[in-house]
């Protein structure tokens, strides 16, 4: 299996997926600075990716996934063991779900593209920051009264996603100041070993 991935970016919730589950994985770095993106060979991504944007998981048998919040379940799902997802058709796994669309629609879309791009202009980059803020408040509020992960005792794949968005803070100028429980949810997270393992590969971290 080999994951398309840019460092840094969203990608990273997958590469931690896979490392947590066991998954052996391949990698291949997609260049999303140059126009069209390329991948290593000098290819360009859009013949695997259409909509030009990680991640993108290639299965064994040459098929094609997209989208995060997909990708995370199919590889949480080849390990159940690793209790990455609830199982299929339980509350619990719709909870999951839910945390996975919550991240994907109200933070990751909020924080990229309005707070990578300046041409957006000031205005629109303090309205995102608000509505991240307002999300974050409620997250906030969740971690206090069900941490210490999303879903409660256990590490899951929407923990890998939002501490992959919420990674972005400092970068985008986004303020954790007010949030007590999820800086300390971003440092225990953080220090998790695959969490440190998939930072290091895609050369966001150095070895310990
Ligand atoms: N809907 C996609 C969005 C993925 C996405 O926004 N990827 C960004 C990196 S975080 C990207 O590759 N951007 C480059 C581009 O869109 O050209 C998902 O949730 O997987």
């Amino acid at each position: 299996m080999k994951l398309y991935y840019a460092t840094g970016t969203c990608s990273l919730s997958p590469h931690i997926v896979a490392l947590e589950a066991g998954i052996p994985l391949d990698v291949e770095r997609v260049d999303i600075s140059r126009k069209p993106h390329v991948i290593g060979n000098g290819h360009d991504f859009t013949k695997v990716n259409p909509n030009g944007y990680v991640p993108v998981l290639e299965l064994d048998d040459g098929s094609l996934l997209a989208e995060g919040a997909a990708i995370v379940q199919y590889l949480a799902d080849l390990k159940p063991e690793s209790r990455l997802a609830p199982a299929a058709g339980t509350r619990d796994r719709y909870q999951l779900q839910s945390w996975l669309n919550y991240i994907a629609t109200e933070l990751h879309k909020m924080y990229s593209p309005w707070l990578f791009h300046p041409e957006y202009g000031a205005q629109a980059q303090e309205v995102a920051r608000g509505k991240i803020g307002e999300r974050l408040a409620y997250v906030e509020s969740h971690l206090q009264g069900s941490g210490p992960y999303l879903m409660g005792n256990t590490f899951t794949a929407a923990d890998a996603y939002l501490f992959t968005i919420v990674g972005w803070s400092a970068y985008a100028k986004v303020d954790l100041s007010a949030f007590p429980q999820l800086r300390a949810y971003m440092d225990r997270v953080g220090a998790r070993p695959m969490v440190r393992e998939a930072m290091v590969a895609e050369g966001m971290k150095r070895a310990a």
